[in-house]
């Protein structure tokens, strides 16, 4: 029977711990899979990654015994459907500002009754020939919220009805209301506003999302209810081992740049 295991752990409650991969690497897929993380997202919104290269990530991390998921360039019939019969088991929407948007989503992520999502067969046919019926249900569809239209419309995304969560986008969330991000450090407004969407998306019903740049942030980020938390990227384990190391080197004198 298809299931997607992921999805099932969080509507049981249950927090799921994956990261993201952006370094344009199957390989790096697959062994971030190996590591045991329940899911890895690929990221095509802001990375150079297309569609013939995702389809190689999908393999390999579901080789590697993780749950493919794609962070899409945009909220998009085209994207959406060709990166789901790519063999996507989730879906990371961007940009939703209004209900509209997230009702266009629902439309683009579902198939009939709920939605008008094409049936192509294809590479989905590697997950039973169950996927067509059970696939409304077991697709994760989680819409993004970071934008100042999307806070103002909030309840009425909240109210739509066929998708998942919602995936709070921090740093775009900072830029559009004008707020100190995260990578300048942040600032209390930002957290106050984050951690009353977090409530009210908790209180609807929704699954609940967003990101974490270290063990520490995510620990904090679970005790707020977040339960679907990408833990760091590749990018970022590669650039943390790599300071750490020339940290020690250039203490020890051992390392002079330059
Ligand atoms: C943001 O912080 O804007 C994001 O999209 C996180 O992935
Ligand atoms: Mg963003």
């Amino acid at each position: 029977m298809f299931t997607n295991p992921v999805k099932k752990k969080l509507l049981e409650g249950r927090v799921s711990v994956g990261t993201w991969s952006v370094l344009a690497s199957p390989l790096i897929g697959e062994f971030l899979a190996r590591e045991g993380f329940d899911y890895v997202i690929v990221d095509l919104e802001h990375h150079p990654i297309g569609l013939e290269m995702a389809v190689h990530y999908f393999q390999a991390i579901t080789a590697g015994g993780s749950v493919p998921i794609a962070r899409l360039a945009y909220n998009d019939h085209v994207c959406i459907k060709r990166a789901l019969d790519a063999g996507a088991l989730g879906v990371i929407i961007p940009l939703i500002k209004s209900a509209a948007e997230a009702l266009k989503a629902v439309e683009f992520t579902r198939f009939p009754p709920l939605g008008q999502r094409p049936y192509g067969g294809g590479r989905v046919g590697i997950y039973g020939v169950d996927y067509l019926k059970r696939a409304n249900d077991e697709i994760l569809v989680m819409l993004q919220i970071e934008h100042r239209q999307a806070v103002e419309d909030l309840d009425a995304i909240l109210a739509v009805e066929g998708y998942d969560g919602c995936f709070i986008g921090p740093t775009d969330l900072a830029v559009s209301m004008g707020l100190r991000t995260p990578m300048e450090g942040g600032c209390a407004e930002l957290e106050d506003l984050i951690a009353d969407l977090a409530q009210r998306i908790r209180g609807a019903g929704k699954l609940l999302g967003t990101v974490s740049a270290s063990a520490e942030a995510w620990r904090e980020r679970v005790a707020q209810g977040f339960t679907f938390m990408p833990l760091c990227s590749d990018l970022s384990f590669m650039r943390q081992g790599l300071n750490a190391a020339r940290r020690e080197l250039e203490e020890a004198g051992l390392w002079q740049s330059g």
